[in-house]
């Protein structure tokens, strides 16, 4: 049995469109995956509660008691690590909304296994405030991309992108509303993607 591990800072509804996806879906069946545990940076992220519900195995990491991001990115390796005890593979790790940079250690500890979705379509918009910067720049259309992460940010290979318009009238919060509809059906897709690979 193969875990995942999803890393989350806020709401959590991409996790929660995996997790759903793969009851629905039954991936333990057909993929020889489970949903391992979710692990939050902030104690007060919504994602948790919809984990709790869901009645997976949670975890709080708070960054702010790190004096380092390497020190931060070592303990939650642990957390993945002791969730990882009697499994045969090592997990996949996804970063589903995850609002921490993780450090070149922690990528090649992860390396091959480790995806993030990100609110933009890749190459453009790289880094934070993606949709307000999509407006600025007169685009027509927006979207997320599903990205294995490396140590450059936001620019390892990609595995999936979603397009969507961006209408007359959008403000950051209508057309971000826009994009994680499509984030929802995106990151599911993906990840069973993923695990149909071959793994390492
Ligand atoms: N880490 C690496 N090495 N590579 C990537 O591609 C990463 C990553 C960590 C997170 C998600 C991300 C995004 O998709 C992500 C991709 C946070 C920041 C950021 O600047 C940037 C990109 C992303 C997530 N974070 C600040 C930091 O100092 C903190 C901001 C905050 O806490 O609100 O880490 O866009
Ligand atoms: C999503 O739109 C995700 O793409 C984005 O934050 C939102 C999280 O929503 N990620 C980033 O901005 C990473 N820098 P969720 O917590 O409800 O999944």
């Amino acid at each position: 049995m193969r875990n995942i591990v999803l890393l989350i800072s806020g709401g959590g509804s991409n996790m929660a469109a995996i997790v759903a996806a793969a009851q629905r879906e039954d991936w333990p069946a057909t993929l020889g995956a489970r949903i391992a545990g979710v692990i939050s940076n902030r104690a007060d992220a919504g994602g948790l509660k919809l984990a709790h519900e869901a009645g997976l195995p949670t975890a709080t990491i708070d960054h702010l008691s790190y004096a380092k991001r390497e020190d931060f990115d070592s303990a939650l390796s642990q957390q993945i690590a002791q969730w990882d005890v009697g499994s045969t593979s090592p997990a996949l790790v996804l970063l589903a909304g995850f609002m921490r940079i993780v450090s070149p250690d922690f990528v090649a500890l992860h390396k091959g296994r480790l995806l993030n979705i990100h609110p933009s379509l890749l190459p453009a918009f790289p880094g934070l405030h993606t949709h307000q910067r999509a407006i600025d720049a007169g685009c027509r259309f927006a979207g997320a991309t599903v990205h294995e992460v490396t140590a450059e940010l936001d620019h390892g290979p990609i595995w999936g992108q979603a397009v969507v318009p961006v209408l007359p009238g959008d403000s950051a919060d209508t057309l971000a509303a826009r994009v994680l509809t499509q984030e929802h059906v995106l990151y599911p897709r993906v990840v069973k993607a993923f695990l149909r690979q071959p793994f390492c």
